[in-house]
């Protein structure tokens, strides 16, 4: 069996989604995402210039070997363009192994652990009441878990995650459709002021059931995240997610010595490397990667093996930019995982995207159910692809208020 040709597509309903077609001499074809978000057009090019050559003639089967070949054949390894880029083949590789299987890809892992997989959603609002609406919204639609983000009294600008328009509290996804990106202003003091009596209120109106995570977006100094996680301890989040910049991994042991509350990390990590010192010192209790870049099934698998056995739960990145494909693989994983912890999810439910990207997967009262079709279950409709082109556009950028550049 030989691969016989590769083509890439970028664009999508308000995301220009990085989409991977791999074709067969046996008629079968594989799917895989290549999104970066915010620098698609990267991947895209290093899979059309420097990948999609070396696969012509490969046995698509032989996933494991196609991938060594990528990762140790680079020299400049790792990195998110080049791990997206190997992602999105090796996505496509397991898609095509499970359909040749006839088996749905969880089934090649080892079957299923549980029936559904739990979600959580992104409540948001300009201001605490838009939170609580947001957060009643998600309620009535079955979900059990929302990370919740508010907007901050007095500060100057909107912050990650937050509605910039009062009433805006549904489905909210960030356009960063931009010539420059976008300025926002960040004050730390009032961030960190505010946040806790906002949790407080939550508690109290929603009361301790519901399962609230938290994204700090990387924004905190060590000191200033060990104090902040030691307040909000009292409101049992599910997870802290990024209390500081993940490049300085030993920050994290200065909040462990202060807080029990459960750390989420690794959005943007890219192999197993960035993970495994976060996994084996016990300094994180979510491990946040994402089958798109970090390497696809293969890698990821491999990262989840080594989460589980410092007992170390998956809570896969799930963000808008990540296409049905990417989704369908961590629902694949999340099925089968025996540490499996929680899955963010945002994607699928417009119309326009299920039209592109057609599927059987269902959402049912917050939790995910992986189809039985198989592969990954998830189609490509290239003449609806026809109708996007891709778009610039950039994350904004965070300075505080005397000008200094901040973490976005
Ligand atoms: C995030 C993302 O989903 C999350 O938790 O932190 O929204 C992140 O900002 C985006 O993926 C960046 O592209
Ligand atoms: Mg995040």
């Amino acid at each position: 069996m030989k691969i016989t040709s590769a083509k890439v597509f970028v664009g999508g309903p308000k995301k220009n989604y990085v989409t991977l077609k791999i074709m067969t001499d046996e008629g079968v074809y594989g799917l895989g995402d290549a999104t970066l978000n915010c620098r698609e057009t990267l991947p895209a090019h290093y899979l059309q210039e420097y990948l999609i050559p070396c696969l012509i003639g490969k046995d698509p089967r032989n996933s494991e070997d196609i991938w060594q070949y990528f990762y140790r054949g680079a020299y400049f390894r790792r990195g998110p363009i080049a791990m997206a880029a190997f992602g999105a083949i090796d996505m496509a590789l397991w898609d095509i192994k499970a359909k040749l299987a006839g088996m749905p890809l969880y089934q090649l892992f080892g079957g299923k652990s549980r029936e559904g997989a739990l979600l959580y959603a992104h409540a948001t609002g300009k201001d605490i009441a838009d939170l609580e609406d947001s957060i009643a919204f998600y309620l009535d639609q079955g979900y059990k878990a929302v990370r919740v983000q508010c907007g901050i009294p007095d500060m100057p600008t909107s912050s990650y995650g937050v509605s910039e328009t009062k009433g805006d509290v549904k489905n909210y996804i960030t356009n960063f459709v931009t010539n420059v990106p976008a300025e926002e202003i960040w004050d730390t003091e009032k961030y960190m002021r505010y946040m806790p009596k906002a949790l407080d209120r939550l508690r109290d109106k929603f009361g301790f059931d519901l399962k609230i995570l938290h994204d700090v977006h990387h924004r905190l100094l060590p000191r200033e995240a060990a104090e902040f996680a030691k307040e909000v301890e009292q409101y049992k989040l599910f997870w802290l997610e990024d209390p500081t910049p993940a490049e300085d991994q030993d920050a994290l042991k200065f909040l462990r010595q202060h807080s029990t509350v459960p750390v989420a990390i690794g959005e943007v990590f890219n192999s197993i490397y960035d993970c495994n010192h976060l996994i084996q010192q016990n300094l994180i209790d979510f491990i946040r990667v994402c089958c798109t870049y970090a390497g696809g099934i293969t890698h990821v698998k491999r990262i989840v093996d080594l989460a589980g056995l410092h007992n170390v739960r998956t809570g896969f990145h799930g963000a808008p930019s990540h296409s049905p494909l990417c989704m369908a693989a961590q629902a694949h994983l999340n099925a089968w995982a025996p540490n499996f912890g929680i899955q963010e999810y945002l994607v699928l439910g417009t119309p326009e995207c299920d039209a592109l990207f057609p599927s059987n997967h269902t959402v049912k009262d917050g939790m995910f159910f992986v189809s039985d079709e198989p592969g990954l279950g998830v189609d490509f409709d290239e003449k609806e692809a026809a109708r996007y082109e891709f778009q610039r556009g950039y994350h904004p950028v965070t300075r505080l208020q005397d000008g200094t550049v901040w973490n976005y």
